[in-house]
């Protein structure tokens, strides 16, 4: 796999992969940890586990189990959302939201190994978020998404190459990316593209849609 970014800003040595696939339970009616598995047998190297539904305790025990076929393998898992999740599982870091707790905070509580991850939509946010202690920024939605319930307004292929331009952090594109457009997103300047319903939209198919991701992502 080609390796997009290395970063050792906070001590983590932080290997950002091209393809960062994301979990949702409601687009792949599986559990986070058979997601998970899938992914990890797909040859996934990072992994988000997102979840807007669940009840903290489901899940957490998802995320726990998730967490335990991530690590027989040495695969990154970064979660959404859920700075006490993160903490109470000692989970590789949290990818923040714009409404989540704000990423001093975050750092505080996980420390310096942790990857703190951070959305934006607009170029204003990205000005804030070059400034926080984070290790990589989300920029999105680049594309129409049906994914994301209320999503900001879709940015495209020029706001992505002006966001190249303000900072050197590891720059993921996020929203509606397919095998399709990503190489778009790449000569765009992003480090690496996520996905939700690209990679785990079809749950029998995980495997080959990851591998489909990772070749368009070397073109
Ligand atoms: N965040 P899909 S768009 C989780 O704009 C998420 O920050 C976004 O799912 C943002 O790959 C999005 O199925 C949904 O479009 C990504």
């Amino acid at each position: 796999m080609r390796i997009a970014h290395c970063d050792q800003s906070f001590g983590v040595m932080f290997i950002l992969p091209r393809v960062y696939p994301i979990t949702y339970v409601e687009r792949s009616g599986l559990s986070h940890k058979d997601q998970v598995k899938r992914l990890v047998d797909a040859g996934a190297t990072l992994i988000q586990i997102r979840d807007k539904h669940a009840s903290p305790g489901d899940f957490y025990r998802d995320a726990e189990a998730a967490l335990r076929v991530a690590r027989d393998q040495n695969v990154i898992l970064i979660i959404n959302d859920r700075v006490d999740i993160v903490l109470a599982l000692k989970a590789d870091g949290v990818h923040l939201g714009q409404t989540d707790l704000p990423p001093p905070a975050a750092r505080r509580l996980l420390g310096d190994e942790a990857i703190i991850g951070l959305s934006t939509h607009n170029i204003e946010q990205v000005q804030v978020a070059r400034q926080q202690p984070i290790n990589y920024i989300a920029f999105g939605p680049i594309f129409r998404t049906q994914t994301k319930e209320a999503p900001d307004p879709t940015t495209g292929l020029r706001a992505l190459k002006t966001v190249r331009t303000l900072t050197n952090l590891p720059l993921v594109a996020i929203g509606g990316i397919t095998a399709e457009n990503a190489p778009g997103v790449f000569a765009a300047g992003a480090d690496a593209v996520a996905t939700i319903s690209g990679v785990v939209g079809d749950p029998d198919r995980i495997v080959e849609n990851f591998h489909r991701m990772l070749t368009s992502a070397a073109n």
